[in-house]
């Protein structure tokens, strides 16, 4: 009987392997690397985890920057039946140790710099062992992969088996692990290629982090499955991209990423011709940065919309209206509904393959997310016009989505409210050009205190990774709060925002 290739690399691996000396990667700085390359690579890396004794549904935590091997390091972990388990390298040692508690990974592979503290981390149940990457692709876990074999016989596994493990915050309580499966990944990818009509001929910027179901199962996914290629850049930067632009056919990003290239004044319509779509998501992009980018470079944005537990839902078609300020249609083969309506507007709810596994260990979090009939509650509160073209309003929770990463204010706000001499604090997004909404925080000091802004954020980042430390810190005398006692952060975010 004929094997059945369930695992997202063989349909990986189906594509590559047509012609192994084509190009995959594109580098900073000009170097390319082939298929072959990177296949080759992944089974050495695949072997090295092998040889630590990671089994087939074992965690790998990986908290590195975003380097060339990064991308041989993901296919190993999916060779191996590993876990994938990213982390954003900006993460304290304080939010990693959560991570890391929580995962219960079977191995960390960690930059150099956060070896030795890592290894003393409290809380670890057992002795892991840490493998290192650094930002310049050196490390443990090359120099061991150079005597592994080329070769890796891909682990046969089900379509439903856990391939990926993506950490989302809860608004409430700790952040969730996010249980996504091989079948989640490649159904997704396969309706994004339809949607947007991607294949070989395809050379995708890829500029945005892969520790995010954006720059991972959208960006790296579709392009693998296609068998295009990639300007693999570090990280976003508005001289790199630009000067890119011209050799790609598509780029992906969060709305900060069209808002700095329209800043840039140095889009044209001619450096853009070769593109044929730039794409937006995780965040709303704004009407005025869909029209000002249309006029700087004669391309429609095309939105579209998902969450870590179910990769894309919606998406603007790519030949028909692609419309401002909506994040499009349902994607085919996923469900909408927009239930508890009030003035047409309600909470989204989809249903579909790409809906995740649920949340790790977490049952009963697990049980509230879905309805009865199987759909998701995403807690994004929508409305949908006549053609079927979804708008995203707003949400149920008061999630901050600063240049397309999640900040729950109540994690913000535990921090600040244990810096001595804070009374109590809270938390909110305003509104930013650049990042599209920017922590802002309204504290109040004990009396008699000189205790300033920068102090706050000072300390506040020894705590959090940077994207969540707020901007602005602005004092007040006393927080309004409801008969219930709980702070009233609507009056206090009138009083602030103009
Ligand atoms: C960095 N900083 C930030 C952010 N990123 N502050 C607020 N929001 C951020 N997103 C900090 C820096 O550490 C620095 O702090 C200061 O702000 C200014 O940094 P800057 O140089 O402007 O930042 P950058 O390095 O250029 O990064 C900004 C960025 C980056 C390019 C927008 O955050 C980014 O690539 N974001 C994309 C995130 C993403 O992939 N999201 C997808 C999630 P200091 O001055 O103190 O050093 S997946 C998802 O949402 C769903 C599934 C979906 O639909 O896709
Ligand atoms: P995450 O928890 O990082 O998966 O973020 C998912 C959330 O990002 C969604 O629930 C939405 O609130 C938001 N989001 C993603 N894409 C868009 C978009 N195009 N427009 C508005 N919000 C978006």
């Amino acid at each position: 009987m004929q094997e059945i290739k369930n695992n997202l690399y063989n349909a990986f691996e189906n594509v590559l392997s047509k012609d192994l000396d084509k190009t995959l990667l594109v580098l900073q700085n000009g170097q390319k690397l082939t298929r072959r390359n990177v296949v080759k690579q992944s089974a050495r890396i695949a072997n090295t985890l092998k040889s630590l004794n990671a089994e087939p549904g074992d965690r790998i935590s990986i908290q590195t920057e975003k380097v060339t091997d990064s991308i041989a390091l993901y296919l190993a972990c999916l060779r191996g039946g590993f876990v994938y388990h990213p982390l954003n390298p900006d993460y304290t040692s304080s939010e990693v140790s959560y991570f890391f508690e929580d995962a219960d990974p079977t191995i960390i592979i960690c930059d150099p710099k956060n070896e030795d503290t890592y290894k003393t981390l409290f809380g670890l149940p057992k002795k892991i062992p840490i493998l290192t990457l650094s930002n310049r692709g050196k490390g443990s876990l090359i120099s061991r992969s150079k005597s592994q074999s080329t070769e890796y016989r891909t682990h046969a596994c089900t379509a439903d088996s856990l391939v990926a493990l993506v950490y989302s915050s809860g608004t409430t309580g700790k952040p969730k692990g996010v249980m996504l499966s091989h079948n989640n990944l490649i159904s997704n990818a396969k309706t994004l290629i339809k949607t947007w009509k991607l294949s070989e001929a395809d050379c995708l910027i890829h500029a945005l982090p892969i520790f995010h179901v954006h720059g991972l199962f959208v960006g790296i996914n579709c392009c693998l499955l296609t068998g295009g290629s990639m300007i693999f850049l570090p990280r976003f930067d508005s001289e790199t991209v630009i000067e890119s632009i011209p050799r790609a056919t598509l780029m992906m990003g969060v709305p900060t990423y069209y808002n700095r290239l329209l800043k840039s004044g140095k889009l044209s319509h001619s450096k853009c011709k070769k593109i044929r779509l730039f794409i937006s998501g995780s965040a709303p992009l704004r009407m005025d940065t869909f029209n000002d980018f249309k006029q700087a470079t004669n391309h429609e944005i095309v939105e579209r919309y998902g969450m870590t537990e179910t990769l894309m839902n919606t998406s603007n078609p790519v030949d028909h209206l692609r419309k401002a300020g909506s994040v499009g249609l349902p994607l085919e083969g996923i469900a909408t509904r927009i239930v508890n309506q009030t003035n047409e507007v309600g909470e989204l709810e989809v249903k579909g393959p790409n809906v995740c596994l649920g949340y790790w260990r977490q049952d009963e979090a697990t049980k509230q997310s879905l309805t009865s009939d199987g759909f998701f509650r995403t807690g994004d509160q929508a409305r949908k016009d006549g053609n079927g073209y979804i708008t995203i309003v707003g949400r149920k929770t008061d999630l901050i989505i600063s240049g397309g990463l999640n900040v729950y204010p109540v994690e913000v706000e535990t921090v600040i409210n244990n810096i001595e001499d804070v009374l109590e604090c809270t938390v909110f997004g305003t509104s930013d050009d650049d990042f599209g909404e920017t922590v802002t925080a309204v504290v109040v000091r004990k009396d008699g205190s000189q205790l300033n802004a920068e102090k706050i954020i000072a300390l506040t980042k020894q705590e959090l990774a940077s994207y969540k430390v707020p901007k602005a810190v602005l004092f007040v005398s006393t927080l309004p709060r409801n008969t219930m006692g709980k702070i009233q952060k609507d009056i206090i975010k009138q009083q602030f925002i103009k």
